[in-house]
């Protein structure tokens, strides 16, 4: 049999371990948090989360087409009103919007405790600290997240900063969502950010490392010749007849138990926007976490796609 009729038959039998407040490494304290996300979307065992962080990762220039999206409370009226799971965001605004009493009690806190702008190039991203579990602590936030640039001549030093990360968030007993994202030189040079072998090299990171939950791209397919013969990578050029749900079954797969996301990117139209739930449900995902194709649309029509979404993401489409 060769590798692709391989992996082909294992990827059909679909992922092996799932994510679950029952799974052993979620202690009591963290599984309230999870549970508290869980009942604040209304959706049994899956996720949709609202990022507004983009202010920092690519400036207010996301907000050109939506002014109104500038606006903090935007984003946590929707975030309200649509029942998400929880919103993420930076210290400043949580601590400035989300504090208000009538987001606190109803919309789940992740706080975003490390960033970066995309000003200087990505050759050697790392995303410096920005906030601290304490801070989680003091705001009553019910996750932190954190994003990791796996394939960054930086990686090591974002390697360790993680690592503190995680002892504090394990003694507050507060879930980690890891924004496990290829970047930097080396992904570059090695075959690229988006290819199944490094958003599923991204999950494995996330799983190893000890996030609870990680946040992915889908994969984008791959041109023949792509990876470079002489790395590691080599193996998958013979894979790249792979669909794009089969790549992402890999990821997932190499998630384990670890529970994972997809984000949105930029924002698509309705149709394509809701195929992509679909797909990603298909493969196994625990969730999504939609940005600019959320809050870049009016807040009616952000409220009816969020609707579809939560739909496709409980199988009723
Ligand atoms: P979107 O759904 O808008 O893509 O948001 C998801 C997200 O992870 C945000 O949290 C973050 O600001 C952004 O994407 C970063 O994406 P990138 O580093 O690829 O520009």
């Amino acid at each position: 049999m060769s590798r692709l009729e391989n992996i082909r038959e294992f990827l059909k039998k679909g992922r092996i371990h799932k994510f679950s407040l029952n799974n052993p490494h979620i202690n009591a304290k963290k599984r309230n948090h999870l549970q508290r996300m869980f009942n604040a979307g209304r959706m049994k065992e899956k996720f949709l989360f609202l990022p507004i962080d983009h202010g920092i990762e690519h400036g207010p220039g996301d907000f050109l087409d939506s002014p109104w999206a500038s606006n903090p409370e935007y984003q946590l009226e929707l975030a309200k009103e649509g029942k998400y799971s929880a919103i993420a965001m930076h210290i400043g605004l949580a601590e400035k919007y989300w504090q208000k009493k009538q987001y606190r009690r109803t919309v789940p806190l992740i706080l975003k405790i490390n960033g970066k702008t995309n000003i200087p190039s990505d050759e050697e991203a790392i995303s410096p600290l920005t906030g601290t579990v304490e801070d989680a602590l003091k705001l009553g936030a019910d996750a932190v997240g954190y994003t990791l640039y796996v394939g960054s001549p930086k990686q090591y030093e974002d390697v360790l900063q993680f690592l503190g990360v995680r002892l504090k968030a394990e003694t507050a007993g507060l879930p980690i969502i890891m924004w496990a994202y290829p970047r930097g030189k080396f992904a570059n040079e090695k075959g690229g950010k988006d290819t199944i072998a490094f958003v599923a090299y991204a999950t494995r990171l996330a799983h190893e490392l000890g996030a609870d939950i990680c946040k992915i791209n889908i994969p984008k397919p791959v041109e023949a010749g792509k990876y470079n013969e002489e790395g590691q990578f080599k193996k998958y050029n013979e894979l790249l007849e792979l669909s794009v749900e089969e790549q992402l079954t890999w990821a997932i797969i190499n998630a384990g138990s670890t529970g994972v996301l997809i984000s949105g990117g930029s924002k698509l139209g309705d149709k394509d926007m809701l195929d992509k739930v679909d797909l990603a449900v298909k493969a196994g995902v625990d969730g999504v976490i939609f940005g600019r194709n959320m809050w870049q649309r009016p807040f009616k029509e952000a409220l009816e796609i969020t609707k579809k979404v939560k739909d496709v993401l409980v199988g009723n489409r």
